[in-house]
């Protein structure tokens, strides 16, 4: 049988339950996710006294977005290749303070054992020829339907504030063109974003090393059993118990 494109108003209508059971798959799997991150903030919050996460936005691709995102890389425009071959239908995005937490917020997904990393792009390292920087998990999550259980493929952006930003606003920019953007728009595009990153570094240098003297702390506290972080209130006296047990290890 011939597949239909997305786009098609008619299939759509034709299909409207299969449509609705796919958007539902990956709605589900974003609210998975975002428990799951939930806990590792909690988890946060309750080793470090700090939470690295600013806010998080989730979003589930619009049809139009997905039509559009098949033709450019030259899949046809179908529900299997959207299932197939795109990786953000479903999206989440986690703003960050600081540029270490990045990487902190990426190794506790490592070492979560409920989702499955699939690929990891680090644009913080190796930012996009446009200034773009961010980092990228593509993962996927076991959802629970009545029919069994289904990996969902969910691609989580991380960034700081000053990335975020930049992002949004490029966006916004590039739709006032229609066609490429002009290339002297391109390179103050670029510039700003330098600019950015240069105030990302100068902000993280000042904060952003928050878990790392905290963990600093304790492995002192662990050679030398002087809790000097309880002596000096950093942590919350209900958290003094755990630490003790820590230091004692
Ligand atoms: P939107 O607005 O999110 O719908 P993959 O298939 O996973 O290998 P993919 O998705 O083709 O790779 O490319 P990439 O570049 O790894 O990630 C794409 C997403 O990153 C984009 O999704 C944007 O959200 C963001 N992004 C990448 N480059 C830029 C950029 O130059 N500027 C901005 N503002 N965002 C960027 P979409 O679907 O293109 O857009």
């Amino acid at each position: 049988m011939e597949e239909k494109s997305v786009v098609d108003i008619n299939y759509i209508k034709e299909t409207e339950n299969e449509f609705k059971k796919i958007m539902l798959m990956y709605k589900s799997a974003l609210k998975e996710i975002e428990t799951k991150i939930q806990i590792i903030s909690d988890e946060f919050q309750m080793l470090y006294s700090y939470n690295p996460i600013e806010h998080i936005k989730t979003r589930i691709k619009s049809p139009e977005s997905i039509a559009k995102k098949l033709k450019k890389k030259g899949y046809p425009i179908t529900y299997n290749s959207l299932i197939n071959k795109l990786n953000d239908v479903a999206g989440i995005r986690i703003i960050c303070s600081f540029i270490p937490d990045i990487y902190k917020m990426v190794e506790m997904f490592d070492k979560s054992t409920d989702i499955n990393i699939i690929k990891k792009k680090d644009y913080i390292k190796n930012p996009k020829e446009s200034g773009y920087a961010s980092y990228h998990l593509i993962v996927s999550v076991p959802v629970s339907f009545t029919s069994g259980i289904m990996d969902v493929k969910v691609e989580i952006q991380i960034r700081t504030i000053a990335m975020d930003f930049w992002a949004s606003l490029e966006h916004k920019i590039k739709y006032k063109y229609s066609e490429e953007l002009p290339k002297n728009v391109q390179r103050e595009l670029k510039e700003c974003s330098k600019m950015a990153n240069k105030l990302d570094r100068k902000m993280s240098k000042l904060g952003g090393s928050l878990i790392e003297d905290f963990e600093q702390d304790m492995a002192y506290n662990k050679k030398n059993k002087e809790p000097k972080a309880l002596k000096t209130g950093y942590i919350p006296a209900m958290l003094n118990k755990i630490v003790e047990n820590y230091v004692n290890l």
